[in-house]
């Protein structure tokens, strides 16, 4: 509990003419300990009452002219850590840190543009839209602050920067892993909890975070729970840091909160076989698991590691299962033979050319015009060529939350890539 949360100085500062006075969502929008870049623009927020114009989306390097983009938030690791440390010893660490200032710049402007995609989707939702629509609000506007959408540099490369893996609008008992498939007619209702799970990669490097969406208030004990417990997370996470004890204090955390819904009072629990997870580059899961229990894995961070802090709360059992129609996929690792399969030999083609191991949908494998490829995508899974990544769902009539962040350890300090000043 020593460490302190130091002076967030770049971050994330909003056009003012992106500034609303309330969002349509009550959730996402909850203040947070640290109001990142609100102060700024506070005072031009009255002045103009401007609808918000679709044009704001377009390349982000347009917005950032020298290409330099905001840092998240700056975490001191724990005090212990710290006093251990002399001037040269800081001098050593920046030197170090300076050696990656591409790869961090590259997660900052992933970050950036992941806070711009959600505030413009938090400003869109509404009960009634389907989660087709909620998808392509967040995907489309992606891939226009990348910039993959235009004609040139990045047409021929599409593995460079977009979309880090597919949306994901899990809802109710389902925690994660959901996204529509082609003719889903799934509508958003008033009184279901989404989790609304994004992926902007650049260059590989894949930022991971998500956040959960609610129109009732009713829920608000279960969010604050989840919201806390991430943010436990990311507090304890550190270099040498064990990976149960984080797990540890997640689920303190997490269990001492309760939620009445409809006249029952729930505790709210861990779900105890999802984790966050270290990520690599194209890679969305590096082999490290953050769990959200004490596990008893006594695998430490590690410096220079970048990792997906995440936590899911329940109102059920507290263990997913794999369930319903599957939507993601991900190549594994490795070299495979060819496919004898003529069809299942194009398809991981363009599995290859546009992912590579990145995850993926059925609904980016339609929109590359790929048609009747399902015999042959489950033969590259049968043949251990693709993972699939089924839907994860507590028990029927249970309620889910999730709010994850990514962090980047430093040599000095942790940053928080994607803290916004929503979540
Ligand atoms: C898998 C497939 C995807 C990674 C966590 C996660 C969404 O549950 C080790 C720990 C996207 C992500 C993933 F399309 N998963 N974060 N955000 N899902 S995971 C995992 O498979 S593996 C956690
Ligand atoms: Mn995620
Ligand atoms: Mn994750």
């Amino acid at each position: 509990m020593a460490e302190t949360v130091s002076d967030s100085t770049a971050m994330a500062v909003d056009h003012a003419e992106e500034k609303r006075a309330s969002p349509a969502v009550e959730n996402g929008g909850n203040s947070v300990e640290n109001a990142t870049g609100s102060d700024a623009n506070g005072a031009k927020k009255n002045k103009k009452k401007k609808k918000k114009k679709s044009n704001n989306i377009k390349n982000i390097e347009l917005m950032f002219p020298d290409l330099k983009y905001p840092e998240g938030e700056w975490m001191d690791y724990h005090q212990d850590h710290n006093l251990q440390r002399t001037t040269d010893e800081e001098k050593r660490y920046l030197a170090r840190d300076a050696e990656h200032a591409e790869r961090w710049n590259d997660m900052r402007k992933g970050s950036e543009i992941h806070r711009r995609v959600r505030k413009n989707l938090q400003n869109k939702l509404k009960p009634d839209m389907s989660l087709t629509d909620v998808v392509n609000v967040v995907e489309n506007a992606t891939r226009k602050f990348t910039g993959v959408d235009e004609n040139g540099d990045h047409k021929d490369r599409p593995k460079s920067q977009g979309v880090g893996f597919p949306t994901g609008v899990s809802l109710n008992h389902c925690a994660a892993h959901f996204t529509p498939n082609a003719g889903d007619q799934t509508i958003l209702r008033y009184e279901d909890v989404m989790k609304v799970d994004i992926g902007v990669q650049v260059n590989g490097y894949i930022v991971d975070s998500a956040f959960t969406v609610t129109f009732d208030d009713k829920y608000d004990n279960l969010l604050t729970a989840v919201k806390e417990a991430t943010n436990t997370g990311v507090r304890e996470s550190g270099i040498d840091v064990r990976l149960t004890d984080i797990g540890e204090a997640i689920q303190e955390v997490m269990e001492s909160y309760e939620v009445e819904l409809n006249g029952k009072t729930y505790q709210v629990k861990p779900c105890r076989n999802l984790c966050g997870h270290n990520i690599a580059p194209y890679k969305i899961h590096g082999g490290k698991s953050v769990p959200l229990v004490k596990n008893g894995d006594q695998t430490k961070m590690e410096e220079g590691e970048h990792f997906a802090i995440e936590t899911f709360g329940t109102t059920g059992r507290g263990y997913v299962i794999s369930g319903g129609e599957v939507s993601h996929y991900a190549k594994n690792e490795g070299s495979w033979p060819t496919p004898s399969l003529s069809k299942a030999k194009s398809l991981l083609k363009t599995i290859d050319d546009n992912f590579g191991t990145l995850p993926f949908c059925r609904r980016y494998l339609d929109r590359l015009g790929e048609e009747k490829y399902l015999f042959a995508l489950n033969s590259l899974v049968k043949h251990g060529i693709v993972e699939e990544y089924p839907p994860l769902c507590d028990i029927q009539g249970s309620y889910t939350a999730q709010y994850e962040h990514t962090i980047l350890l430093h040599p000095h300090k942790k940053e928080v890539v994607s803290r916004g000043d929503d979540y």
